[in-house]
């Protein structure tokens, strides 16, 4: 029988849907995993101090479980170094803030060999193995290395840079070589997949083919975007929860009258926090009418400590946000809420139910779903309004959101103060449109999507699409 194998990071899924604090990876996946037989692989976040490639295995939240521990050098040349230091700031653009040493690289590829290795004995003859994520990107190629020939897929959960920006990688070549071990690769937008298939046409020359087989070095593999959403079934039922009602009408009580601006995002540079609160202060500057009529409640759970990028923004944050209490403050009145400790999902989903603006602003973000959590918690009869970055990969579906570029402080305050005075036809209008999308795009559609083109045979010879620098000339070839 076919199983599903999904490999991660790590594993987390949430015991119980209500009280998971997990982030949008791990609710993703034990979803697409739930009712299916399959087993989810991965790290146990604990380590030992010689590594033995044992592995544990449990059920947890109805999903089947295979856990490995590492050792402490792995952490934090894999996962601290490579992974959080290298990786995640080059593709969310931040290369002022990428870390590169060759003991990372090394620590990287150790990693994968050693998920290779466990991983490979569990393995059936027709399972499909599904690999997640920018940790694991060589690990296709480790896999295919000891004989694996199952359908192996990888889904990149986070943008795919620009091709000048990937140059900046030192063996940029090999990461991206290792890729076409895979038989598909999945990406949250069609900007991320026209990315990557522009640095394979440049750098590799590589032919792309019109239903996104890309062909180099004599290796085929197929792109394709699938966005992903989330457990919109889930979420619904959490919002009828006691919990989350007695939640909104706490939150609503807590306003007093007053409009609740919402951010909820992990501590995270690439968020666009700091950005965000300067936003918000032009919009209590610019407009002091606004003052004492509204606030902003920022909730921003600390995540990747270990990071030195991570505490340095997590104290900037400290003080933007005492500095925009201590100018605007009454006795009366803060306009800040800027909270660091996670909440339950049922309490979140309260929280975002109660909130008249939603604002996502990352400056750059593979999917992000808080702006469809927040679609989704809205109360049809009253709706609020959603403020998203451009530059999450959520804005090429949601276009009725208003649609702003994070680095303006001044764009992103007249969206907050045009989403605080819309009119309720057009909150109503508006919101239909985003939560039909929210709905039918949503986790198992991504999972289906997926896994159904990751079974299919790739057929060869499609009319050859020419090398391109844009979008529009891939598109407009295959119309
Ligand atoms: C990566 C990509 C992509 C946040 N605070 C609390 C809490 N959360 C939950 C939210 C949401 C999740 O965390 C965050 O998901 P995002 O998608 O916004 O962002 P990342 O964590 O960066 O996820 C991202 C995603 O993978 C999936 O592919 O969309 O672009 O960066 O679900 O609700 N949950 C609870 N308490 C909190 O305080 N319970």
């Amino acid at each position: 029988m076919s199983r599903l194998i999904v490999v991660s990071n790590r594993v987390n899924p949430p015991a119980d849907k209500g009280v998971g604090t997990a982030g949008g990876l791990a609710m993703a996946l034990s979803a697409a995993l739930r009712e299916d037989k399959g087993l989810w692989f991965g790290w146990s976040g604990e380590t030992v101090e010689t590594y033995s490639g044992q592995m544990s295995m449990q059920v947890v939240g109805g999903v089947t479980v295979a856990l490995l521990d590492l050792e402490e050098q792995d952490r934090e040349e894999y996962y601290n170094g490579y992974a959080n230091r290298t990786l995640w700031p080059l593709f969310h653009y931040r290369t002022d803030l990428v870390n590169y040493e060759r003991s990372f690289d090394e620590g990287y590829e150790r990693v994968n060999t050693r998920f290779a290795e466990t991983l490979l004995p569990l393995i059936g003859p027709d399972d499909v193995i599904w690999v997640q994520d920018y940790h694991l990107i060589p690990l296709g190629r480790e896999l295919r290395k000891r004989g694996v020939k199952n359908r192996i897929g990888f889904f990149l959960h986070i943008p795919w840079p620009a091709r000048r920006v990937l140059n900046t990688l030192p063996r940029h070549a090999e990461l991206v070589e290792s890729m076409f071990a895979y038989d598909l690769i999945g990406f949250q937008t069609e900007d991320d997949s026209e990315a990557f298939n522009d640095y394979v046409m440049h750098d590799m020359g590589a032919e792309v083919f019109a239903d996104g087989v890309v062909r180099a070095h004599g290796q085929t593999t197929r792109v394709k975007a699938f966005p992903i959403g989330i457990d919109a079934d889930d979420f619904a039922a959490t919002l009828k929860s006691d919990k989350a009602q007695d939640y909104r009408q706490r939150m609503l009580k807590s306003q007093v009258g007053r409009k609740m601006i919402l951010g909820v995002d992990r501590l995270d540079y690439s968020k666009g926090l700091e950005e965000r609160f300067a936003a918000y202060e032009t919009l209590l500057d610019k407009y002091p009418d606004l003052q004492t009529q509204v606030f902003m409640l920022q909730i921003a759970t600390r995540s990747r400590d270990a990071v030195d990028a991570y505490q340095d923004l997590r104290e900037r944050l400290d003080t933007i946000s005492g500095q925009i209490n201590g100018a605007y403050a009454t006795v009366e009145w803060v306009p800040l809420r800027y909270v660091n400790r996670p909440y339950r999902r049922d309490e979140l989903a309260g929280i975002y139910a109660s909130a008249h603006v939603g604002l996502v602003t990352p400056l750059r973000d593979g999917m992000n779903l808080v702006a469809k959590e927040y679609v989704a918690a809205q109360p049809p009869e009253d709706p609020g309004v959603l403020v998203l970055s451009e530059f999450a990969g959520a804005a090429e579906q949601m276009k009725e959101a208003l649609i702003v570029n994070p680095m303006s402080r001044e764009d992103v305050a007249e969206a907050i103060r045009k989403g605080l005075s819309m009119p309720l036809k057009e909150r109503k209008a508006r919101w239909e449109l985003l939560m039909d999308k929210v709905q039918k795009s949503d986790v198992s559609r991504w999972r289906d999507d997926f896994v159904s083109l990751l079974k299919a045979p790739i057929t060869p010879e499609r009319p050859k699409v020419v090398p391109m620098a844009s979008a529009q000339k891939i598109q407009s070839t295959v119309a």
